[in-house]
C-alpha cells in the first residue's frame, strides 16, 4: 500500500489545518507521514534528532515551486528566472530574521551543518591556522565538528584540543577557559549535543574565546529546532544548521558568518555565480554570500526551508520549547523509575534528547523491539563515538522529541521499554 493510500484508508485530513492555540493533535494533522501504521501499530516517531518530519506547508511549497516557478536563478532576464530569484533571495531574508543576523549577505546556503563546518575549516581555517596553533573543540562533538578540524590540523601541523565534560554530560567551563590561549585560533562548539541533549552556555563560551581573539564556530544542528537563536546576542562568528532537522527538506542548510569574516575568506568552491569576471589569467570573485554559492543552488530546498521556518515561527519557539520540556520531563521521570536503566546525559540544561542504556541489553535490541511496536528511536553511537567512549559504552538508545509528539507517545515509549524487559526477562 502506498503512503498516500494509507492516509486515505486512515481518513486523515492532509490539508493544512489552522494552528491556533498550542495543540499537538491539531499540529499533527499537518504532518501526513505521522498517520501510518508500522508493524501493525500506529507510528510513534521519536527519532527527531536524526531528522524531523515535514509539514504539509513545506511539501506544498516545494511542489508549488516545481509546478509554477522553476527556473535557474541569478541568470535570466525572463519572468520565471526573475521570480525564482526573488523567492530564493526572500528566503535568505527569512533565515536572516530567524537568526537575527545583521545582513542577508551573512546567510550562505550550503547542503547542511556538515558542509557549513567543512567550508569554514577549508577557507578561514586554512588561512588562519598555522603550525603550532590550536583548534579547541569539546568532548561532546558530533563527528561533523571533529573530523574537518582534524583534517585541517593535520595539514597545518596544528593541535586539536578537547575541553572535557563531567559525568552529567556538561561542559567543564573552567577547563574550557584553561585550554584557551594565544595559540587558540578557532573554537568550534555545539550549541546542543545530539547524543546527550546538553545545552551549552554559549554566551559565556563566546566571551571567553573572544578574550583570546579566537574565532567561534557554533554547530547549531540540534539547537535551532528547539531554541530561539540570536546570533548577534550570542556574538558568535559563525553558526551552522541543517534544514532537515528543522522540519525542512534534506540537502539544504545554512552557514551564518559575520560579514567582515566572510568578506576576508577565500572562496570554497569555484564555478558559476561565485564570480564577477573570468579570464584565463584571472578571476575576480562575486560579493558575499554569492562568493560561497558556486553552481546552481538547491532553489526548491531553500524555498522549502523558508516554509519550514515560517511554520516554526507561527507555532512560536517559546511554545515549542515549553511543550518539549514537558515531554522530556515526563519521559525522564518515567524512565528513571524503570530498574536497570541508566540515563546518559543528565545535564541541568537539556533539549529534547533522552539517551539511555539498559543492563544486559544491547541498544540495537532495544531499537528492534521498539520498532516492532511501531516506535522509531535511534540506536548506536549517534556519530559521536568520543561521547560513547567518555561514558564507557559502545552505544545508547536515543529517543528525541519534536513539537508534534504527545504525552501519549511518551507513554507508548515507556510501555515499549517494558516490553523490551519482558522479552529479555
Ligand atoms: N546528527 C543525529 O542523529 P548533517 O548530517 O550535516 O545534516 O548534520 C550533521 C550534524 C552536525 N552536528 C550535530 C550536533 C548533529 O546532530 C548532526 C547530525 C544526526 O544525531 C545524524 S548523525
Amino acid at each position: 500500500m502506498t503512503v498516500a493510500a494509507k492516509h486515505q484508508a486512515l481518513d486523515v485530513t492532509t490539508a493544512q489545518a489552522p494552528l491556533g492555540a498550542y495543540d499537538p493533535q491539531k499540529i499533527r494533522a499537518n504532518f501526513p507521514i505521522l498517520f501510518q501504521q508500522v508493524n501493525g501499530k500506529p507510528l510513534v516517531y521519536l527519532d527527531n534528532a536524526a531528522t524531523t518530519q515535514k509539514p504539509r506547508a513545506v511539501i506544498d511549497a516545494i511542489t508549488r515551486y516545481y509546478e509554477a516557478d522553476n527556473a535557474n536563478i541569478h541568470r535570466g532576464v525572463h519572468y520565471l528566472s526573475q521570480h525564482a530569484t526573488q523567492r530564493y533571495e526572500n528566503s535568505r531574508e527569512t533565515v536572516r530574521r530567524f537568526l537575527n543576523a545583521a545582513e542577508p549577505s551573512e546567510i550562505v546556503f550550503v547542503r547542511g551543518a556538515t558542509e557549513g563546518i567543512n567550508l569554514i575549516a577549508q577557507t578561514l581555517g586554512r588561512t588562519r591556522v598555522r603550525a603550532g596553533d590550536e583548534v579547541l573543540i569539546t568532548a561532546m562533538e558530533h563527528h561533523s565538528n571533529i573530523v574537518p578540524w582534524q583534517i585541517l590540523c593535520e595539514e597545518k601541523g596544528a593541535m586539536l584540543r578537547v575541553a572535557p565534560i563531567n559525568d552529567a554530560g556538561e561542559l567543564i567551563l573552567d577547563e574550557f577557559a584553561r585550554l584557551l590561549g594565544p595559540r587558540t585560533k578557532i573554537v568550534a562548539v555545539p550549541h546542543v549535543s545530539n547524543a546527550l541533549g546538553t545545552i551549552n552556555p554559549l554566551r559565556q563560551m563566546v566571551e571567553l574565546a573572544h578574550r583570546h581573539n579566537a574565532v567561534v564556530v557554533v554547530d547549531g544542528a540540534q539547537a535551532v529546532p528547539h531554541l530561539a537563536v540570536d546570533v548577534r546576542a550570542l556574538d558568535c562568528d559563525f553558526y551552522v544548521f541543517s534544514g532537515h532537522k528543522l522540519y525542512g527538506p534534506t540537502g539544504i542548510g545554512v552557514l551564518y558568518g559575520k560579514s567582515a569574516l566572510l568578506n576576508a575568506m577565500p572562496p570554497y568552491q569555484g564555478g558559476g555565480d561565485m564570480i564577477l569576471s573570468v579570464t584565463f589569467e584571472k578571476t575576480t570573485y562575486n560579493k558575499i554570500p554569492h562568493k560561497f554559492e558556486a553552481g546552481t543552488p538547491d532553489v526548491s530546498g531553500v524555498i522549502g526551508l523558508a516554509a519550514a521556518i515560517n511554520y516554526v515561527n507561527e507555532l512560536g519557539l517559546d511554545r515549542i520549547e515549553a511543550h518539549e520540556r514537558d515531554l522530556l520531563r515526563q519521559a525522564t521521570e518515567s524512565l528513571s523509575t524503570i530498574p536497570g536503566i541508566r540515563l546518559i546525559g543528565t545535564a541541568k540544561e537539556k533539549a529534547s534528547v533522552l539517551s539511555f542504556v539498559m543492563d544486559g541489553i544491547h541498544p540495537h535490541d532495544i531499537g528492534t523491539i521498539l520498532d516492532q511496536e511501531g516506535i522509531a528511536i535511534r540506536t548506536g553511537h549517534h556519530c559521536a563515538q568520543p561521547v560513547m567512549e567518555r561514558f564507557g559504552i559502545p552505544a545508547t538508545a536515543r529517543a528525541s522529541f519534536a513539537f508534534y509528539n504527545t504525552r501519549e507517545e511518551v507513554n507508548a515509549l515507556i510501555k515499549g521499554i517494558d516490553r523490551v524487559r519482558e522479552v529479555f526477562a
